[in-house]
């Protein structure tokens, strides 16, 4: 895969999934198993202000419970921007480079 993701979502009414649930955290965990790859983009990120994580296409608040050891919803960091499911650490979320070239997880709204 060669486009950065959130480049690859644009245009057919997708966007990196936006997990509000814990039921949407399962099925997307769920998704990445079965995936079966090193790390999956979601659709979160800090970078228009460090430590405020945001979803792309709502600007809502992340709120998520199932972040790696040491991550959360307000974590600090002028790097990793975005946010990424990783398999080492059981799909758990924590930040990661935005631009790496990972797979990622779309959601589109059905009506
Ligand atoms: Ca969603
Ligand atoms: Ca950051």
């Amino acid at each position: 895969m060669s486009e950065f993701p959130w480049i690859a979502c644009r245009g057919n009414g997708s966007k990196l999934v936006e997990i509000e649930t814990t039921d949407e955290y399962d099925f997307v965990k769920e998704l990445a198993q079965d995936m079966n790859t090193t790390a999956v983009h979601i659709g979160g990120t800090d970078a228009l202000s460090d430590g405020t994580m945001i979803w792309w296409s709502s600007l809502q608040p992340v709120n998520l419970t199932a972040w790696a050891p040491g991550f959360s919803n307000n974590f600090y960091t002028t790097g990793d921007d975005c946010l990424l499911l990783e398999q080492f650490n059981d799909y758990k979320v924590n930040t990661g480079d935005c631009n790496s070239r990972l797979s990622y997880i779309r959601e589109r709204d059905l009506n």
